[in-house]
């Protein structure tokens, strides 16, 4: 067991979904602490630093030009502004900082403001992570450049749903953005939206996908989606939180090195459910004021959460400049 695959099979992945819940958590769990400190969750600050009228039509998001969603719409920020919400997020004790913009790709003109967010975020001592759509050779070269450390480019979905969700781009449109990303060196941030209609088939297809990836993505974000009035899947019936565990539980096991995060949705989510997702495996969380546009957790809430399961947020080490992570096999002999 454990040993690091890129060639599953759907009806391998469906059977380890199709488990009942303890095997389930048990397997994942016994992975998560082979190769994570299983007390410690990353804490990564997001913020839009371009907002709405985006001209993809991703059904499930409250940015896009093609529904009419009430968000207020925001030119690409300053750098200044930027840097100054970086700060106040290093002091509230994230360790990435995540920038995204609601672009189909990045426009040229705003490529060097882009980088300078890049290389000010870097120098301030945390991790870089930003998502701006489809990217060039030239622009993933750049960012690579600037020192950027992870691109966030998601999957959404199944390779087979995918077109019931966006039409504007293809899956494969997406995957060479992940070859890209991956050829310039930077580590890359890709995962998926579940809770959108798609069926039991296109979760472990989703995982799947991300799995079988020449390398798997060192961070893996599973979002729930948060039905926003306006889009086409507002009123799409909810999923069982379980499933939503369960999907965190495969990631874990078939990505045992990535960091798996609770990404979207986590504001609907009581304590017990996210309990349950930190057993089976999710070791990193996106904490502030929101996500791009929507709800987040209060913050003072999540760190109560961690103060009552034990839980500790990664530190950054300054001086290595990255993140201090300890050894996983200690944890690992620790149980056995
Ligand atoms: N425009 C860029 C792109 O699509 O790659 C970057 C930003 S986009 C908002 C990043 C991701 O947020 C999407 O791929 C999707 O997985 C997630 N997302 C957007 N709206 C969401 C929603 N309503 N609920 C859950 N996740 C959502
Ligand atoms: C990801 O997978 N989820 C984050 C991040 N990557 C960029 C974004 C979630 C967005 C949720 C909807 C919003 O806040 O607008
Ligand atoms: Fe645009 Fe990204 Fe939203 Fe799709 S998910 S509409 S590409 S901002």
């Amino acid at each position: 067991m454990n040993e690091i695959r890129h060639n599953w099979s759907l009806q391998e992945v469906t059977q380890l979904f199709d488990q009942p819940m303890n095997d389930l958590l048990f397997q994942a769990h016994t992975v998560h602490r082979k190769f994570h400190n299983p007390n410690e969750v990353q804490v990564s600050t997001l913020l839009s630093i371009k907002t709405g009228a985006c001209p993809e039509d991703c059904k499930y998001c409250p940015q896009s030009a093609h529904y009419n969603t009430g968000l207020e719409k925001q030119k690409l920020m300053e750098v200044e502004k930027v840097i100054e919400e970086a700060r106040r997020a290093k002091e509230a004790g994230a360790t990435r900082f995540c920038m995204g913009a609601a672009w189909r790709s990045p426009p040229v003109a705003d490529m060097p403001y882009v980088l300078d967010m890049v290389k000010q975020v870097k120098e301030m001592g945390m991790e870089t992570c930003m998502t701006l759509g489809m990217l060039s050779d030239e622009q993933t070269a750049e960012l690579a450049d600037a020192g950027l450390d992870y691109y966030n480019h998601n999957l959404d979905t199944s390779p087979e749903f995918y077109d019931s969700i966006i039409t504007t781009r293809n899956y494969q449109d997406r995957l060479d953005t992940l070859s890209r990303v991956r050829d310039a060196g930077m580590k890359i941030c890709s995962g998926g939206i579940v809770g959108m209609g798609e069926g039991a088939n296109d979760r472990a297809g989703l995982l799947m996908q991300l799995a079988n990836l020449p390398v798997h993505p060192e961070s893996v974000p599973i979002n729930n989606l948060i039905k926003v009035e306006g889009t086409p899947l507002d009123d799409i019936e909810d999923l069982d939180p379980f499933d939503f565990v369960r999907t965190i539980a495969v990631a874990r096991i078939l990505m045992p090195h990535s960091q798996v995060r609770i990404s979207a949705g986590r504001d609907d989510m009581n304590d017990q459910l996210q309990a349950m997702c930190f057993f089976a495996g999710a070791n990193s969380i996106f904490c502030g004021e929101k996500l791009l546009t929507c709800p987040l957790p209060q913050q003072s809430d999540d760190m109560q959460l961690f103060e009552r399961l034990g839980i500790q947020s990664e530190e950054y080490d300054e001086t290595a400049a990255k993140p201090r992570r300890k050894e996983a096999a200690l944890f690992y002999d620790a149980a056995s």
